[in-house]
Protein backbone atom coordinates (compact mmCIF):
# COMPACT_ATOMS: atom_id res chain seq x y z
CA UNK A 1 0.00 0.00 0.00
CA UNK A 2 1.61 3.51 -1.27
CA UNK A 3 2.21 6.07 0.74
CA UNK A 4 -0.29 8.18 -1.44
CA UNK A 5 -3.39 5.61 -0.66
CA UNK A 6 -2.40 5.71 2.65
CA UNK A 7 -3.00 8.90 3.22
CA UNK A 8 -5.98 8.91 1.53
CA UNK A 9 -7.97 6.21 3.00
CA UNK A 10 -6.63 8.02 6.51
CA UNK A 11 -8.58 11.28 5.29
CA UNK A 12 -11.43 9.29 3.93
CA UNK A 13 -11.42 7.81 7.77
CA UNK A 14 -11.14 10.91 9.46
CA UNK A 15 -13.57 12.96 7.46
CA UNK A 16 -15.91 9.82 8.21
CA UNK A 17 -15.07 9.02 11.77
CA UNK A 18 -14.53 12.70 13.05
CA UNK A 19 -16.70 15.32 10.77
CA UNK A 20 -19.64 13.94 8.35
CA UNK A 21 -20.64 10.19 9.25
CA UNK A 22 -24.15 10.63 7.90
CA UNK A 23 -22.18 11.50 4.24
CA UNK A 24 -22.17 7.57 3.70
CA UNK A 25 -25.56 7.10 6.46
CA UNK A 26 -23.18 6.36 9.28
CA UNK A 27 -24.36 6.58 12.76
CA UNK A 28 -21.52 6.70 15.57
CA UNK A 29 -22.12 5.43 18.63
CA UNK A 30 -22.16 8.20 21.75
CA UNK A 31 -18.24 7.35 22.51
CA UNK A 32 -17.73 7.77 18.44
CA UNK A 33 -17.13 4.04 17.59
CA UNK A 34 -18.66 2.21 14.32
CA UNK A 35 -18.64 -0.84 13.40
CA UNK A 36 -15.93 -1.72 10.82
CA UNK A 37 -17.88 -4.02 8.30
CA UNK A 38 -20.66 -1.27 8.08
CA UNK A 39 -17.99 1.37 7.84
CA UNK A 40 -16.42 -0.43 4.93
CA UNK A 41 -19.78 -0.97 2.74
CA UNK A 42 -21.30 2.27 3.62
CA UNK A 43 -18.09 3.54 2.07
CA UNK A 44 -18.45 1.47 -0.91
CA UNK A 45 -22.17 2.02 -1.40
CA UNK A 46 -21.19 6.06 -1.39
CA UNK A 47 -18.35 5.51 -4.37
CA UNK A 48 -15.09 4.71 -2.13
CA UNK A 49 -13.70 1.01 -1.61
CA UNK A 50 -11.01 -0.20 1.12
CA UNK A 51 -10.32 -3.49 2.57
CA UNK A 52 -9.83 -4.37 6.17
CA UNK A 53 -6.40 -4.93 5.35
CA UNK A 54 -5.95 -1.55 4.43
CA UNK A 55 -8.19 0.02 7.46
CA UNK A 56 -5.66 -2.01 9.80
CA UNK A 57 -2.76 -0.68 7.91
CA UNK A 58 -3.75 2.53 8.15
CA UNK A 59 -5.01 2.43 12.08
CA UNK A 60 -1.33 0.78 12.81
CA UNK A 61 0.86 2.93 10.16
CA UNK A 62 -0.86 6.11 11.06
CA UNK A 63 2.02 9.33 11.49
CA UNK A 64 -0.60 10.77 14.61
CA UNK A 65 -2.07 7.19 15.31
CA UNK A 66 -5.51 8.93 14.53
CA UNK A 67 -7.78 5.91 14.77
CA UNK A 68 -8.15 3.03 17.73
CA UNK A 69 -9.36 -0.26 16.47
CA UNK A 70 -10.80 -2.72 19.30
CA UNK A 71 -12.43 -5.83 18.21
CA UNK A 72 -14.97 -5.17 15.47
CA UNK A 73 -14.80 -1.04 15.55
CA UNK A 74 -12.84 1.79 15.44
CA UNK A 75 -13.05 5.14 15.97
CA UNK A 76 -11.17 8.41 15.84
CA UNK A 77 -8.79 9.15 19.04
CA UNK A 78 -9.58 13.18 18.65
CA UNK A 79 -10.63 15.80 16.52
CA UNK A 80 -14.41 15.11 16.18
CA UNK A 81 -16.90 18.19 14.54
CA UNK A 82 -19.56 15.88 15.83
CA UNK A 83 -21.04 15.45 19.59
CA UNK A 84 -19.40 12.39 21.41
CA UNK A 85 -18.26 11.54 24.42
CA UNK A 86 -15.24 9.62 24.18
CA UNK A 87 -15.03 8.58 27.87
CA UNK A 88 -11.77 9.70 28.36
CA UNK A 89 -11.33 9.79 32.06
CA UNK A 90 -9.49 13.49 33.92
CA UNK A 91 -5.69 13.66 33.81
CA UNK A 92 -3.18 15.71 35.23
CA UNK A 93 -1.31 17.55 32.46
CA UNK A 94 2.37 18.29 32.33
CA UNK A 95 3.36 22.00 33.67
CA UNK A 96 3.63 23.37 30.22
CA UNK A 97 1.46 22.37 26.79
CA UNK A 98 1.35 23.73 23.57
CA UNK A 99 -0.86 25.54 21.06
CA UNK A 100 0.34 25.70 17.33
CA UNK A 101 -1.75 28.11 15.43
CA UNK A 102 -0.81 30.87 12.77
CA UNK A 103 -0.30 34.63 13.12
CA UNK A 104 -4.44 35.63 11.49
CA UNK A 105 -5.90 33.93 14.54
CA UNK A 106 -3.27 36.17 17.95
CA UNK A 107 -5.43 38.94 17.96
CA UNK A 108 -8.51 37.01 18.27
CA UNK A 109 -6.68 34.44 20.56
CA UNK A 110 -5.26 37.09 22.57
CA UNK A 111 -8.83 38.34 23.38
CA UNK A 112 -10.81 35.41 24.06
CA UNK A 113 -7.78 32.86 24.61
CA UNK A 114 -8.03 29.70 22.88
CA UNK A 115 -11.59 28.16 21.92
CA UNK A 116 -12.50 24.91 20.20
CA UNK A 117 -13.74 26.56 17.32
CA UNK A 118 -15.97 23.91 15.05
CA UNK A 119 -14.13 20.90 17.51
CA UNK A 120 -15.45 19.70 20.71
CA UNK A 121 -12.30 20.52 22.90
CA UNK A 122 -9.36 22.83 22.34
CA UNK A 123 -6.71 20.57 21.25
CA UNK A 124 -2.68 21.07 22.91
CA UNK A 125 0.43 19.08 22.35
CA UNK A 126 3.06 17.78 24.53
CA UNK A 127 6.24 19.42 23.53
CA UNK A 128 7.05 22.57 20.86
CA UNK A 129 7.63 20.49 17.76
CA UNK A 130 4.37 18.90 17.88
CA UNK A 131 2.74 22.32 17.91
CA UNK A 132 5.19 23.74 15.57
CA UNK A 133 3.59 21.17 12.85
CA UNK A 134 0.08 21.72 14.12
CA UNK A 135 0.63 25.36 13.04
CA UNK A 136 2.13 24.69 9.81
CA UNK A 137 -0.81 23.46 8.46
CA UNK A 138 -1.91 26.72 8.38
CA UNK A 139 1.43 28.77 6.92
CA UNK A 140 3.48 30.15 9.58
CA UNK A 141 3.47 28.89 12.70
CA UNK A 142 3.46 30.39 15.98
CA UNK A 143 3.86 28.74 18.93
CA UNK A 144 1.56 29.10 22.29
CA UNK A 145 2.85 28.14 25.92
CA UNK A 146 -0.30 26.94 27.86
CA UNK A 147 0.48 27.38 31.84
CA UNK A 148 -1.46 23.89 31.78
CA UNK A 149 -0.35 23.56 35.56
CA UNK A 150 -1.90 26.62 36.82
CA UNK A 151 -5.13 26.00 35.11
CA UNK A 152 -5.16 22.94 36.89
CA UNK A 153 -4.60 23.95 39.57
CA UNK A 154 -7.52 26.95 38.99
CA UNK A 155 -9.90 23.40 38.06
CA UNK A 156 -9.79 23.49 34.69
CA UNK A 157 -10.36 19.73 33.33
CA UNK A 158 -8.01 17.99 31.10
CA UNK A 159 -8.48 14.65 28.95
CA UNK A 160 -5.52 12.90 27.00
CA UNK A 161 -6.21 10.72 23.70
CA UNK A 162 -5.34 7.86 23.50
CA UNK A 163 -3.19 9.50 20.58
CA UNK A 164 -1.18 11.91 22.96
CA UNK A 165 -3.38 14.92 22.44
CA UNK A 166 -4.32 16.86 25.52
CA UNK A 167 -7.85 18.15 25.60
CA UNK A 168 -9.35 21.07 27.37
CA UNK A 169 -13.06 22.99 26.93
CA UNK A 170 -11.16 26.05 26.83
CA UNK A 171 -7.90 28.37 27.32
CA UNK A 172 -8.16 31.89 29.33
CA UNK A 173 -5.74 34.47 28.22
CA UNK A 174 -4.20 35.12 31.34
CA UNK A 175 -3.04 31.29 30.63
CA UNK A 176 -1.43 31.78 27.57
CA UNK A 177 2.60 33.21 26.42
CA UNK A 178 2.71 34.40 23.23
CA UNK A 179 5.96 34.81 22.01
CA UNK A 180 7.67 38.16 21.68
CA UNK A 181 8.04 40.64 18.70
CA UNK A 182 11.14 39.96 16.27
C1 LIG B 1 -7.66 28.72 16.21
C2 LIG B 1 -5.02 18.23 13.60
C3 LIG B 1 -9.36 32.73 16.63
C4 LIG B 1 -6.70 27.63 16.56
C5 LIG B 1 -3.92 18.95 14.33
C6 LIG B 1 -6.65 26.87 15.25
C7 LIG B 1 -4.39 18.93 15.76
C8 LIG B 1 -8.76 30.64 17.33
C9 LIG B 1 -8.06 27.02 14.71
C10 LIG B 1 -5.89 18.91 15.64
C11 LIG B 1 -9.25 30.91 18.63
C12 LIG B 1 -8.90 25.78 14.94
C13 LIG B 1 -6.50 20.22 16.03
C14 LIG B 1 -9.80 32.18 18.87
C15 LIG B 1 -8.47 28.92 18.63
N1 LIG B 1 -9.84 33.05 17.84
N2 LIG B 1 -8.82 31.54 16.33
N3 LIG B 1 -10.28 32.53 20.06
N4 LIG B 1 -9.05 29.83 19.40
N5 LIG B 1 -8.29 29.40 17.36
O1 LIG B 1 -8.11 22.52 13.16
O2 LIG B 1 -5.74 22.93 17.12
O3 LIG B 1 -4.19 16.05 11.44
O4 LIG B 1 -9.99 22.99 14.80
O5 LIG B 1 -5.45 28.16 16.93
O6 LIG B 1 -2.68 18.34 14.14
O7 LIG B 1 -5.39 23.58 14.66
O8 LIG B 1 -6.60 16.49 11.92
O9 LIG B 1 -7.67 22.98 15.62
O10 LIG B 1 -5.75 27.45 14.35
O11 LIG B 1 -3.96 17.85 16.51
O12 LIG B 1 -5.39 14.64 13.08
O13 LIG B 1 -8.65 28.11 15.44
O14 LIG B 1 -6.17 18.63 14.28
O15 LIG B 1 -4.86 16.87 13.66
O16 LIG B 1 -8.42 24.79 14.07
O17 LIG B 1 -5.92 21.26 15.27
P1 LIG B 1 -8.61 23.25 14.35
P2 LIG B 1 -6.10 22.76 15.68
P3 LIG B 1 -5.29 15.96 12.46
Amino acid sequence: MGERRTVKVSKYLSRHLRHQPDRIGLTLDPAGWVDIDTLISAAAEHGFRFTREELDRVVATNDKRRFTVDGARIRANQGHTVAVDLGLPPATPPPYLYHGTHPRALESIRATGLKPMDRHAVHLSPDRDTATRVGLRRGRPVVLVVDAGAMHRDGHVFHVSANGVWLTAAVPPRHLRFPGPR
